[in-house]
């Protein structure tokens, strides 16, 4: 009766080493992350950056940051490819994922508006968003600029 006991306590512990890892297959070890962001160099190679840098396509911004927060693409340096870098445009106050928001090329300020509405044109309001052309012949927009403004306004009549 003692036999037939040791016997089976013999089947039970060697049946898990049967269902255990493959050699070779070690889930415990730490992923490989060569430049130590947040990607693993598997997620890399799926991604397409470079697991040697941090900033892969050189525009300024890490990789995981323009994946995981501002949402522009870690493999290009100009997400929409309106010709400002994806860093520029977050300096300027552009959307870099938007073409049709670029940085004023005369060199303007580019601000943030915020929620703005029009309350009068008396001294003290908000007036009016008005669309002007500035020297270099581009449409400038009067709510991207912040502070008090003296406006020239001149006529003529005949
Ligand atoms: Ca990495
Ligand atoms: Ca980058
Ligand atoms: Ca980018
Ligand atoms: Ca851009």
């Amino acid at each position: 009766m003692r036999g037939s006991l040791v016997l089976a306590a013999g089947i039970l512990v060697a049946l898990p080493s049967g269902c255990g890892p493959a050699p070779g297959d070690d889930d415990d070890a730490p992923a490989e992350n060569t430049d130590g962001d947040c990607l693993t160099d598997a997620e890399e190679a799926e991604l397409g950056t470079d697991p040697a840098s941090t900033d892969s396509d050189g525009d300024g911004l890490e990789d995981c940051a323009e994946r995981d927060e501002i949402g522009t693409d870690p493999t290009l340096a100009d997400t929409d490819g309106d010709g400002f870098d994806d860093a520029e445009e977050i300096a300027c106050v552009s959307d870099p994922a938007d073409a049709a928001e670029t940085c004023y090329a005369c060199g303007w300020p580019h601000g943030d508006p915020g929620d703005l509405e029009s309350t009068g044109a008396d001294e003290g309001d908000v007036i009016a968003n008005l669309a002007l052309w500035d020297q270099c012949g581009e449409e400038v927009h009067l709510w991207d600029f912040t502070g008090p403004y003296y406006i020239l306004y001149a006529t003529a009549e005949w």
